[in-house]
């Protein structure tokens, strides 16, 4: 596979993953998407002042509003968090 294709693998992977966790298998719940925050993006969680903005960040995460992150919206935080690092770089 190709580096892109890997990294595409890597997000079904782990979301399945953590989805698989409890409740629903293919959607994360609250505390589903807490322990994925927590242990595979840290470094986005320490960024984050306090955890008012985490919550907010969590709530803003389920689109459709039905309490759990389906893997398109897991994809689209991704997506998201993905283009700030991307600018931020790219402005250094
Ligand atoms: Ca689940």
């Amino acid at each position: 596979m190709t580096q892109l294709e890997t990294a595409m693998a890597i997000l079904m992977k782990t979301f399945d993953t953590y989805a698989a966790g409890e409740g629903k298998k293919d959607t994360l719940n609250n505390k589903e998407v807490k322990t994925l925050l927590e242990k595979e993006l840290p470094g986005l969680l320490k960024a984050a002042k306090n955890q008012g903005e985490v919550d907010k960040l969590l709530g803003g995460l389920d689109f459709n509003g039905d309490s759990e992150v389906d893997f398109s919206e897991f994809v689209i935080l991704v997506a998201a968090l993905t283009c700030a690092c991307h600018d931020r770089c790219a402005k250094k």
